[in-house]
């Protein structure tokens, strides 16, 4: 039966996969997002349903600063490229949180948590940390260079996973076979050798997976002579960027990869939505490579593994949130680790309430701030918000968030001494309100209506119609123009300017739904 990639889509880059009987684990970089890596399940590769997350705990993530790097935050910086594996009933994930530039372990009996505290390695530097558990049980960590290497390259030491000990010589196994930036490497046991399934030519358009293998685990490594066994570029096929591949093998024995991808928009290339989590077969050629997908090319749509038995429409990323529970969905991220007063499920009934911080979209520090990724080109998000801004400055409404330097809100705020509705774009140092205009009612139903070259912006009123005040182009806030490694999230926020807000803003709910079920769902 044929799947559709993205198997997880919106920004959810460097996928890392691994396998318990018939259960499969997926975890995905997060940055400065919070919490930190979501974690995934699925018994047919196709199907993920979120079960959880890695860092759930500031103590865990620390997104703010460190000990020695008080340098400029950025909201790309916090947890890169992570690796899931399970040996001997744990769970393991290591990864880095380039705040700071520390790599880390944490462990966990069940995948949905709760993982430890992190165990941190501070004699491995570089980042794409990738663990083996190798049968003669010796673990092996792998990774990218550090600024202390001379030579770019994939290095590897033993690792006592337990204390986080290094026990042997950092190696530079492997060079790679000339791109640049070789990363995200991972070491695989099969049938006799060690193959080393590494990234190359950066995670943009030059993006690919190349492979070598060696009898020793430290090498020499002999390169595939296909090489690379995955790339899209310099092709106009719709998915660009592919890399960063985790090979599982199926319950069934088929091997499958999960890597990255982009669906770039218009001519030149931009993106916006980040990079997504595809899944693709691989096979393997009579002289023992591996091939991932049709001859290194992977599709929109795919035959699926023979166990993968259909779409569980249970697992709709649409719908709305009534924000009735005690704690949020797994929908939900704050921006970077967010004060404990900044936003409450429990102040008033049915609501997210949300408290401005002095910090605002422009800043990567802590925000109020509560955002979901945008997963599809075509949708619509409304929110109702109930806000009383009582002084001058404070302001609540939703966003189009690439980052710091790139986003669109419209909201509610208090200037002149006036309520006022408004809509604001930020492009780089550009920063304009469009439209503004006095606003009577404290509540609002705020709109953002996304095709895959526009957002449209637009509010009603109780009993009124739904008013249109203006639009922002998707490629301005697409990684091309804004930078980073993320996508684009919806986010209802608030902040105080400059102080911290003294008015709650309180949001009733949030749609997230496909564009033809907008007018059903807004009556
Ligand atoms: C990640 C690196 C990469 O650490 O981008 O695509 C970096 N590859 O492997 C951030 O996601």
């Amino acid at each position: 039966m044929k799947f559709n990639n993205p198997i997880i889509s919106g920004a959810y880059p460097d996928p890392s996969i691994c396998r318990v009987n018939n259960d499969y684990y997926l975890v995905n970089s997060s940055f400065g997002y919070f919490p930190g890596l979501p974690v995934f399940h699925s018994q047919d590769l196709v199907n993920w349903r979120q079960i959880g997350y890695g860092l759930t705990r500031e103590s865990q993530v620390p997104l703010l600063s460190s000990e020695g790097a008080d340098g400029p935050l950025f909201s790309y910086m916090g947890i890169y490229a992570p690796t899931i594996r399970f040996h001997n009933g744990r769970f393991y994930i290591v990864t880095t949180n380039t705040v700071g530039g520390r790599n880390f372990i944490i462990q966990a009996d069940k995948p949905e948590g709760p993982w430890s505290e992190p165990l941190y390695l501070d004699q491995w530097g570089g980042i794409d940390p990738s663990l083996l558990f190798d049968e003669d049980g010796k673990v092996y960590i792998t990774g990218t260079g550090s600024h202390k290497d001379a030579v770019p390259g994939v290095y590897q030491a033993e690792i006592n996973p337990a204390t986080g000990d290094i026990l042997t010589e950092r190696r530079l196994i492997w060079e790679g076979t000339g791109g640049c930036f070789p990363e995200g490497p991972h070491l695989y046991p099969i049938n006799g050798f060690y193959y080393l399934v590494i990234a190359e030519g950066g995670t943009e358009y030059g993006h690919m997976v190349t492979v070598a293998r060696s009898g020793q685990p430290y090498g020499p490594f002999e390169a595939c002579p296909y090489n690379p066994v995955l790339s899209h570029r310099s092709t106009s096929h719709p998915v660009q960027a592919t890399g960063h591949a985790d090979l599982v093998q199926a319950h069934d024995g088929s091997w499958w990869t999960v890597l990255l991808g982009i669906r770039p928009v218009g001519y030149p290339f931009h993106h916006h939505l980040g990079r997504e989590t595809y899944l693709a077969p691989v096979t393997w050629t009579e002289d023992g490579w591996p091939v991932i997908g049709e001859q290194g090319r992977v599709d929109a749509e795919m035959e699926g593994p023979g166990f993968f038995a259909g779409y569980d429409p249970a697992l709709s990323r649409f719908g709305r949130d009534d924000f009735d529970r005690e704690v949020p969905g797994f929908q939900w991220n704050f921006y970077k680790n967010p004060p404990e007063h900044s936003y409450s499920l429990s102040e008033r009934e049915s609501c997210l309430t949300l408290y401005g911080t002095e910090y605002t979209l422009d800043d990567s520090q802590q925000l109020a701030f509560a955002g979901r990724r945008q997963q599809d080109f075509d949708c619509v998000v409304s929110a109702q918000l109930l806000f009383d801004p009582g002084n001058e400055g404070e302001e609540a409404g939703l966003t189009v968030y690439m980052n710091e330097k790139a986003h669109y809100e419209i909201g509610v705020r208090r200037n002149s001494g006036q309520r006022t509705l408004f809509l604001r774009r930020r492009i780089g140092s550009l920063v304009k309100v469009e439209w503004e205009k006095a606003l009577e009612a404290s509540e609002v139903i705020l709109n953002i209506r996304a095709d895959s070259r526009n957002y449209s912006f637009s509010y009603s009123l109780a009993g009124q119609e739904e008013v249109t005040i203006g639009s922002g182009e998707c490629s301005y806030v697409a990684t091309e123009v804004a930078g980073g490694f993320t996508g684009v999230f919806f986010g209802m926020y608030a902040t105080g300017n400059g102080r911290p807000s003294q008015s709650p803003a309180h949001f009733e709910y949030f749609d997230y739904i496909q564009k033809e079920m907008i007018q059903h769902t807004m009556k």
